[in-house]
């Protein structure tokens, strides 16, 4: 029998990941919503910190919660679960959108078109993400475009190529991201964009392109994961819809961990 909860063991913490991440923000939620949570603490750093601690726990067979998400190669890596949960803090199932900003279509109609039909599945993203260990996100992402040219022409039909322009795409700090930003990039510029690629987090990102000064992002999380960020800018950019459906966020724990839902953590 267990004398020690799990709760004592993992010492009432979360660990978390970037303190601006939106997942950080529904896990704030989730300590409000969860009655059993109160007096839990969320520990925020980064997200490499977390897979180390991640990674750490499991090599000792210890308990341990983190927020987690998919697509990940964490759960290729380890035996992992999400947790249930009852209150639908997290939602079952994200999407992820693309949003312009105001005036894209007029400046731009070429790339507008291509975001707009830019539409991929988790398992493209997850081939990329993949690569992109090995070698640097720009070659991970210029691989699947050769290997997946249909695709990339469905989107690319009718476009007339242009000159040279400059387009800037937003983008978040995560994988997930940074393969989603990098086939948009490689397929603008063989359409003859000039593309710059900037990081920021979650909220700057929705207020560059709510503010023009940027021009897109693919990297909105919905419904749960952004919702704060894309309520408070919402009217003031312009919202093509899903470009990838099939992510999650949640609490993750090793499958060895004796519990199934968030219910199960005792105060
Ligand atoms: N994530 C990955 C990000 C979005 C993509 C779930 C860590 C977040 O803002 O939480």
């Amino acid at each position: 029998t267990e004398t020690i909860s799990i709760s004592e063991k993992v010492d009432y913490t979360i660990t978390g990941i970037e303190p601006g991440a939106g997942i950080t923000q529904a896990t704030d939620n989730a300590l409000e919503e969860y009655e059993n949570l109160a007096g839990w603490e969320q520990i925020n750093s980064s997200t490499v910190a977390m897979l180390s601690e991640l990674d750490d726990a499991i090599q000792n067979e210890e308990p341990i919660i983190v927020t987690g998400w998919s697509p990940h190669f964490k759960f290729a890596k380890y035996d992992l679960k999400y947790l249930e949960d009852p209150r639908g803090v997290y939602r079952d199932v994200e999407y992820i959108s693309t949003i312009v900003r105001k005036g894209l279509k007029e400046d731009m109609p070429e790339a507008y078109t291509i975001l707009d039909r830019f539409h991929w599945e988790p398992a493209d993203m997850e081939e990329v993400m993949l690569a992109a260990q090995e070698m640097e996100f720009e070659d991970a992402a210029r691989q699947w475009v050769d290997e997946n040219q249909d695709k990339v022409d469905e989107w690319t039909e009718g476009v007339e190529p242009v000159d040279g322009t400059s387009i800037e795409l937003v983008l978040t700090p995560w994988d997930t991201e940074r393969s989603s930003a990098h086939v948009a990039k490689i397929v603008l510029e063989q359409m003859g964009y000039e593309v710059k690629l900037t990081p920021v987090d979650p909220s700057i990102m929705f207020q560059a392109i709510a503010k023009g000064d940027g021009d897109a992002s693919l990297a909105p999380w919905m419904p749960a994961t952004h919702a704060a960020f894309y309520e408070k800018y919402e009217g003031e950019f312009e919202d093509l819809g899903e470009n990838l459906r099939g992510a999650r966020i949640g609490l993750v724990v090793p499958s060895y961990m004796n519990i199934d839902s968030i219910e199960d953590l005792e105060p």
